[in-house]
């Protein structure tokens, strides 16, 4: 990846400086020093953080990433390091299978069995990898693909995906009205953790205003609508409760949600109650087995245990379109590496093939 796709990839993504902040608070966590992290982000709070961070994985808070805002620092730093995850691309080749994309150019042996393939279609891409890697991750499981943006790389439809277009904030607006047309995609994500400073940063009151006139005229040329994900901390439902409260004239399709925490029961109630609140199919747009409340990371075991335990989850209830595990990059910002999908070669980790098969 180029230095400058990786940074605007780094500037969009959600996990760019939410997690260099007090980061995100387990749903059940009240926190309200949470908050205060989050709006200082930039400022002298931030080097507070960064010491605080300091004694726990290193690679956790290496990458500073906010050129989406306008208080934006430096984004140059680290961002060229390369992953140090282990590589696990080797055993991920015998997983994969390329059955469902015929005319890839997946390099997956064409002899190997896939360990199981549900063909459930559940799995989503939020994509940080070239274009040309994609093929190596389509299978019958996976179906959904966005990057942040409101464009979309050409392999998307040819792969057999079904490509989603996000409208950031308001920073790509005119890209977003550039590319909305009729056939471009088929859904459109709503803003990108609003309740975030660092983030794409509006009220419910500004969402709902760019959501009228930017959005939900797109229900018309065919586009299937989901809200607009917050973050995974307490103040991320009370906004969305608000921004719902206020979208008269919206239509709703499927609610966005992220969450980045280490305990799977935690995540099943999260991602629940965000369904039994305001009552719309569920896609899980963002999700790692992450700690940003200064605990001890995940072991590789545990990563394994908690896949294991969510994704039974996933795949059982109807409510739930599509899960979206973080992270199918080389750069995997401020996440553990153990939760890396995609190794060096551009190819899935164990790990990643695993979700994909
Ligand atoms: C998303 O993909 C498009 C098409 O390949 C690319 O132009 C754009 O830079 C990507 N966006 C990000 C944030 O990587
Ligand atoms: C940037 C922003 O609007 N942050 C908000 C996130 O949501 C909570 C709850 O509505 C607000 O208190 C924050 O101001």
């Amino acid at each position: 990846m180029s230095a400058a796709k990786l940074l605007n990839l780094l500037a969009l993504s959600s996990l760019a400086v939410l997690l260099c902040s007090q980061g995100v608070v387990p749903a059940n966590a009240l926190s309200a020093e949470h908050n205060v992290g989050a709006r200082h982000a930039f400022g002298g709070h931030d080097q507070i953080v960064k010491k605080r961070r300091s004694a726990l994985n290193k690679r956790q808070c290496r990458t500073r990433s906010n050129t989406a805002t306008s208080e934006t620092p430096s984004a140059t730093s680290s961002a060229a390091e390369e992953p140090s995850s282990t590589d696990f691309s080797g055993a991920a080749l015998a997983a994969v299978t390329s059955s469902a994309a015929p005319d890839s150019t997946s390099s997956a042996p064409a002899t190997s069995t896939p360990i199981t393939s549900s063909g459930s279609g559940k799995v989503g891409f939020c994509w940080g990898g070239s274009n040309d890697e994609l093929a190596n991750f389509v299978t019958g499981k996976t179906k959904y693909f966005y990057n942040w943006s409101a464009v979309i790389p050409d392999s998307v439809r040819s792969l057999g995906l079904s490509p989603m277009i996000q409208l950031w904030g308001y920073k790509n607006v005119d890209e977003f009205e550039q590319n909305a047309v009729q056939g471009y995609a088929d859904w459109i994500l709503g803003m990108n953790e609003p309740n975030e400073s660092g983030q794409s940063n509006m009220s419910p009151e500004e969402a709902v205003a760019l959501w009228q006139q930017h959005i939900q005229p797109k229900k018309d040329l065919g586009y299937k609508l989901v809200s607009p994900a917050t973050s995974g901390n307490p103040a991320g439902k009370e906004w969305m409760q608000k921004f719902y409260d206020q979208c008269s004239g919206c239509t709703f399709d499927a609610q966005a949600v992220h969450w980045y925490d280490i305990d799977a029961d935690n995540f099943i109630d999260y991602v629940t109650d965000y369904h039994d609140r305001f009552g719309h199919p569920v896609f899980v747009t963002e999700f790692a087995d992450q700690n940003f409340n200064g605990g001890a990371q995940a072991s590789m075991d545990e990563i394994w245990a908690f896949k294991a335990a969510v994704t039974p989850f996933l795949e059982s209830n109807d409510w739930i379109l599509g899960y979206f595990p973080f992270g199918f990059m080389h750069d995997m910002v401020n996440v553990n590496y153990d939760n890396q999908l995609m190794g060096g070669d551009g190819k899935p980790t164990a790990l990643g093939a695993s979700y994909i098969n």
